[in-house]
């Protein structure tokens, strides 16, 4: 049980680790241990590694990380390769070096190639080549997978990686210019029924197929996870890759329905094919999580209406200048 350790989570005040830490109280843990970006930078490798020494956390989740959608990886292609490369060699290397005892890593189902067999299975890692807009962003989450694997092998540092697909939920990141899609898509059919819009804009064909995973679900995966004793990781994953998602996924054009539906509005979808479409299937392969005994029990209706409720409740944030919109703070996780 991880109740009694110190529990640093990276990242805490983005999408992943608010539901870690929301999840970690929740469960009765005294000893979670935070840090704003303020606080700690975490590219400054001296400053990380001071905090290591001084903290000396048990367990580490390292949720922190430039995250962002198509159009964000597309355009910011450097800082995302640059920030996440530093983030998580630091944390990593830090946490090993102060002893840490096992350390969570999170990244991301567009570290697998971009015509990958569906549904995913991990083995398929650096089979084929990615999907380009968000290249430099995959190639600095393969590199922390790998980083977390060569120090098991050659240290036997106890990492997991854990791969999410496309998440969404309470915290995310509505700005228009930097969101995913479903952020993007609520905060745009909520602005059409506020204002009266007739019609709403969808990026690309409508076409792409993706998988959707309630964000407070992956918390529960990856606390299920850190739980796990290490001979049953090894025995689940050799490699101590994680894929987690829901098993299922649908067209953008039928989640912009069901989005619609939710924030109760009618207008007209315009497609904007000027937009990439980006890889045009990601659905993963979850039975190691299943024969583990782990499935993500929010249905995506649920998980809509839910942060559609927090986006309402929150929407001064978004449509304001506050110290969230614009912030770099907001696209950190
Ligand atoms: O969620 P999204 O930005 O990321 O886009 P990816 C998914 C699909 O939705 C793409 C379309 O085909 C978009 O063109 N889409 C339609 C929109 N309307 C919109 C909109 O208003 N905003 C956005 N953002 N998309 C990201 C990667 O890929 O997924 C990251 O770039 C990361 O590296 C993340 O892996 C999970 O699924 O295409």
């Amino acid at each position: 049980m991880i109740n009694e350790k110190r529990i640093f989570i990276a990242g805490h005040r983005g999408l992943v680790g608010s539901a870690i830490l929301r999840r970690l109280r929740a469960s009765g843990c005294s000893q979670v241990i935070t840090r704003t970006r303020n606080e700690l930078d975490l590219t400054n490798q001296a400053a990380v590694n001071l905090f290591f020494e001084k903290e000396r956390p048990e367990l580490v989740f390292l949720a922190a990380a430039r995250v962002g959608g198509i159009l964000a990886n597309n355009i910011y292609r450097a800082d995302f390769i640059r920030d996440n490369l530093l983030i998580q060699t630091n944390v990593i290397d830090a946490a090993f070096r102060s002893r840490v005892e096992r350390l969570v890593f999170l990244g991301s189902s567009c570290i697998y190639p971009k015509h990958a067999p569906q549904p995913i299975k991990e083995e398929y890692l650096l089979t084929g080549p990615l999907e380009p807009t968000n290249e430099p962003y995959a190639i600095a989450k393969i590199a922390g997978l790998k980083m977390c694997q060569a120090f098991g092998a050659q240290y036997g540092f106890d990492c997991i990686s854990i791969m999410p697909t496309n998440l969404y939920g309470p915290r995310d990141d509505f700005d228009l210019q930097s969101s995913h899609v479903l952020a993007a898509l609520i905060r745009k059919f909520h602005e059409a029924r506020v204002k009266g819009y007739g019609q709403v804009e969808i990026w690309g064909t409508g076409q792409p197929r993706r998988e959707f995973l309630y964000v407070d679900d992956l918390a529960d995966a990856c606390i299920f996870l850190a739980e796990r004793r290490a001979e049953a990781l090894d025995a689940a994953a050799p490699d101590r890759v994680f894929n987690v998602g829901v098993g299922d996924d649908l067209e953008i054009r039928e989640l912009a329905a069901l989005i619609q539906e939710v924030v109760e509005t009618k207008c007209e979808l315009v497609f904007d094919t000027s937009k990439p479409d980006g890889t045009p299937r990601k659905l993963l392969d979850v039975s190691r999580m299943k024969a583990l005994g782990w499935t993500a029990q929010t249905p995506l209706s649920e998980g809509i209406r839910k942060t559609y409720e927090w986006f309402v409740n929150n929407e001064s944030r978004y449509t304001q200048p506050d110290e969230l919109q614009g912030s770099q703070e907001n696209r950190f996780r």
